[in-house]
Parts: structure tokens; sequence; C-alpha cells
């Protein structure tokens, strides 16, 4: 069992009244929140023998600080017309979305249970036609950004107050797709978008560093027109006011460090771990570690 009815129901008044919680309180209730959502993906991606735990791992502080401390949405109407927007653009890490969305209250947590079963809506990577809350496709790295943009532009348009918020893997940005969103959004003055990038400095078979690298990656952001700002990816409350400080007429760039598997000592920091499965023995050390 992933939580029980009592769990739930608090974790999802969390939604409302962390608003109006003290800010170390706030912090213990994110951080809280942040395991339990590190256990329910252990327990899914055990299930589901698949799964990108280690990415996983690393984005699940900037989730639930997004999800439970700063967007502007209600899980029972996904699609008002008025929200902020989200998009997991590094879509792999579909299982932190999908528990993040469970725990906010867009679906069931039994669902949870289904994760790449056959039929089941939880693929491996976010459909947003199967999936209440899940605003895009993603999976194809470099893609969410440019949607981000899209919807940016799109809310303005409207005279929509709404903020879109993206979050890319550090890899991702080696796609040459988001440097052309990021001129596009500095060209439009997007000011109500925020990218969040996850530095776990990790990419699938390897670093980013060794691959393609992207320091300096503050330098390199701010001379495509975005206001950057640096933060530890695991402490709430510098996320909070890294997402909720209003910026003045350019994109805003959250450079969010992580560890990649963060919570999970075997994990962390170990490339194999991108999309490796624990064995039943490692699942065991892991829940005690996430207890
Ligand atoms: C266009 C594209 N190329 C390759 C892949 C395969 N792939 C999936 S995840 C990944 C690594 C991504 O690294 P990063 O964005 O840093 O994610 P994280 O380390 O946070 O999991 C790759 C290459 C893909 N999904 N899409």
């Amino acid at each position: 069992m992933i939580a029980d009815a009592g769990q739930v129901q608090a974790w999802r008044q969390l939604r409302v009244e962390a608003a109006a919680a003290s800010e170390s309180h706030r912090a213990t209730l994110l951080a809280d929140q942040s395991q339990a959502i590190r256990r329910a993906v252990l327990t899914m991606i055990d299930g589901a023998r698949a799964g990108h735990i280690g990415g996983d791992f690393s984005v699940t502080d900037i989730l639930t600080t997004l999800f439970f401390g700063v967007l502007r949405i209600d899980p029972a109407q996904p699609a008002a017309p008025v929200r902020d927007r989200f998009i997991l653009s590094k879509g792999h890490c579909s299982a932190s979305l999908y528990a993040t969305l469970a725990f906010c209250g867009y679906f069931s947590l039994d669902e949870l249970g289904t994760f790449m079963a056959p039929h089941s809506s939880l693929n491996g990577h976010p459909n947003r036609t199967k999936v209440p809350g899940v605003e895009t496709n993603t999976g194809p790295l470099g893609h969410g950004l440019p949607v981000a943009v899209g919807e940016a532009i799109g809310t303005r348009l409207l005279g929509q107050d709404s903020r879109v918020y993206v979050v890319c893997g550090d890899g991702e940005m080696q796609e040459g797709s988001n440097w052309e969103a990021l001129m596009a959004a500095a060209h439009y003055q997007l000011d109500n978008l925020t990218v969040v990038i996850d530095r776990n400095r990790l990419q699938q078979g390897a670093r980013t560093e060794e691959t393609n690298a992207l320091d300096p990656l503050a330098d390199k952001l701010v001379a495509f027109g975005c206001e950057v700002r640096e933060v530890d990816g695991h402490d709430h409350l510098a996320l909070l006011e890294a997402f909720t400080t209003p910026g003045a007429g350019r994109p805003i760039a959250v450079i969010a460090h992580t560890i990649k598997g963060k919570g999970v000592s075997f994990i962390e920091d170990r490339v194999e771990w991108h999309h490796k499965v624990p064995t039943a023995e490692q699942v065991a050390l892991a829940a005690k570690e996430l207890a």
C-alpha cells in the first residue's frame, strides 16, 4: 500500500494549507511529502520492473515544491480555463510526476499500482489524453520547453494571469530545440515563463560534462536573455523563493542543483541508475533509507 486514506487526506489538505503555514513548518511538510513520493516511486518501479529511478529521485523536491507550494491549480478541474501550467519535459521521469499528481488529488493513489501495466493510463512517458494534470505529452527530449513557450504566449494573448513552469533535464538541455525556444521566450519577453533545469550532472550513459559540456550554464542562459536563479534543488524553501519571486520582462531560468538518485545512498550520483531496476534486496534497503 502506498499510503493510507488519512495520510492522503492530510497531504491533499497540505496544498490548501501550505500557503498559510510558517516557513519551517512548510519546509517540513514538503520534505515529508517528497519522501512519501519517493517511496511511492520505488513501489511503482519495483512493480513495473521498469522506470527511471535516478531522475525521478532528483526531480522529486522540485515537483513537490511546485505542486504543493506554488502552482495555482485545482485537481478537481484539471482543465480549468485559467490555471498555472506545468510541463515535465524530462518525461522519462513520469513515475515521480504521476505520484505527485495522485498525492495532489488528480486521481487515486491506487492507480499508481498500474504504472506501465498493459492498458494502464500511466505509460512510461506522460500522455495528456490519458492522465489528468498532464498538459502535454513528453518523452522525446527537447519538446517540453518549446511547448511551454507556446503556452506562455497563448495565456498572455488570452489576457490570463497564468504562469507556465517547465522542468528540463540538464542532459536534455543538450538538445538545440531548447535554445531556439529560449531565444523566442526572450524575444517575446515572457516573464510568465519559468524553466527549471534539474542540474544533476548526469545523462543516460555518462556525465553531461563528458558528453557535451553545458558549463558555464548560467552564463549561457543569461546570454539567451533569461534571468537566472541558482539554488539547491533539494531545499524546498530556496526553491519556493526561486519559483515565486517575480521577474521583470524576461523569462526566468532556475538552475536547480540536484543529486541524481537523491535519498538512496547506493543510487545517488551513479550513472548506471538512470534506468536500472533494483533487486528485491535493493528495494528493501532503499525503502529503509526512505522511511
Ligand atoms: C530526443 C531524445 N533522445 C534521446 C532520448 C533517450 N533518453 C532518455 S532520458 C535520456 C537522458 C536525459 O538526461 P537528463 O535530461 O539529464 O535526465 P535525468 O538525468 O534528469 O534523468 C536520454 C538520452 C530521448 N528520450 N529523446
